[in-house]
């Protein structure tokens, strides 16, 4: 009988076009990611366009066509720094021939990433990962090699860098055997568990902190109160904070008789003349 193997598992692997490669010790060498990737679950290789130019200034920028501030990235050493990227990821068997890592920008003309984004690339190989600098890129580099534009949300970095990092984290550390039972995703803000609430409130010693106490119910010793406790709270910072959250968890069916009182409750609560 031949192993056919259903889905290999493969090393997530993240190759970076950057022109700032020391930045990226902060994600490989640091806390949970660091963590992971000393343990070899993930890898991460920098690909700087400057070692890929054939001028004496190593020059990697120009003045922009059409007059305006600042520089433009040229094409040229981003597209080749690319290709290296590309045949190295084949040589290592990081990915095949048929299913190549996507070519991806951060940006902020991209899709927004969130944690439904994260679970699939989790489920990927990686990706090369452009990271722009100065005023912007040469547009027909991103027409030509870019596959997907992401960006992080409605704000200008001075880099694509930091972008990429709060990709990968949040892509890592829902890796398997990546985190403890202890600092587990399963207690997390938007792990399923939690119904794509927000998370409740976390507390920990002294049990009174500068006259403040911990809420009762966590000292309880009752799991069960507990667990009614936290949901309450989920239900209420969510419908306070992101009441557009509860409709998507409602229109998904995963909220029960039980929350919609908690959230009729919290409704009164909030309005003027109400409790609090
Ligand atoms: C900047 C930009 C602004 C408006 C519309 C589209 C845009 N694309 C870019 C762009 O690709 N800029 C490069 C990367 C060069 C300048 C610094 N860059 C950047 C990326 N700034 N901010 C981001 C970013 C990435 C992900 N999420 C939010 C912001």
């Amino acid at each position: 009988m031949p192993f056919v193997p259903v889905l290999s598992a493969r090393a997530m692997r993240f190759d970076l076009i950057t022109l700032f490669p020391e930045m990226f010790a902060a994600v490989r060498d640091q806390g949970v990611s660091g963590r992971a990737h000393a343990r070899g679950i993930w890898s991460l290789v920098t690909w700087n366009p400057r070692d890929f130019t054939t001028d004496v200034h190593r020059t990697v920028d120009d003045r922009p066509y059409g007059g305006g501030p600042g520089m433009v990235m040229l094409a040229e050493p981003l597209s080749q720094a690319v290709e290296a990227a590309r045949a190295a990821r084949l040589q290592a068997g990081a990915d095949t021939p048929e299913a190549p890592a996507p070519v991806v920008l951060l940006s902020p003309a991209g899709r927004t990433h969130d944690q439904a984004g994260a679970r699939r690339w989790a489920d990927g190989t990686g990706a090369i990962l452009i990271c722009g600098r100065y005023e912007g890129i040469d547009q027909r580099f991103i027409d030509r090699c870019v596959d997907e534009e992401v960006s992080l949300g409605d704000f200008v970095l001075s880099g694509g860098e930091l972008g990429a990092m709060v990709l990968m984290d949040s892509v890592v550390r829902l890796l398997p055997g990546v985190l403890h039972d202890a600092e587990s995703a399963v207690q997390d803000s938007f792990n399923p568990a939690l119904d794509g609430l927000l998370d409740s409130p976390h507390y920990t010693r002294p049990e009174v902190w500068r006259g403040d106490p911990v809420p009762e119910p966590l000292l309880s010793g009752h799991h069960a109160r507990i667990a009614a406790w936290r949901r309450e709270q989920s239900l209420a910072l969510t419908a306070a904070r992101r009441p557009e959250l509860i409709e998507r968890a409602r229109a998904a069916g995963r909220l029960d008789g039980s929350d919609e009182r908690v959230l009729e409750q919290a409704g009164r609560d909030s309005k003027p003349g109400g409790k609090g």
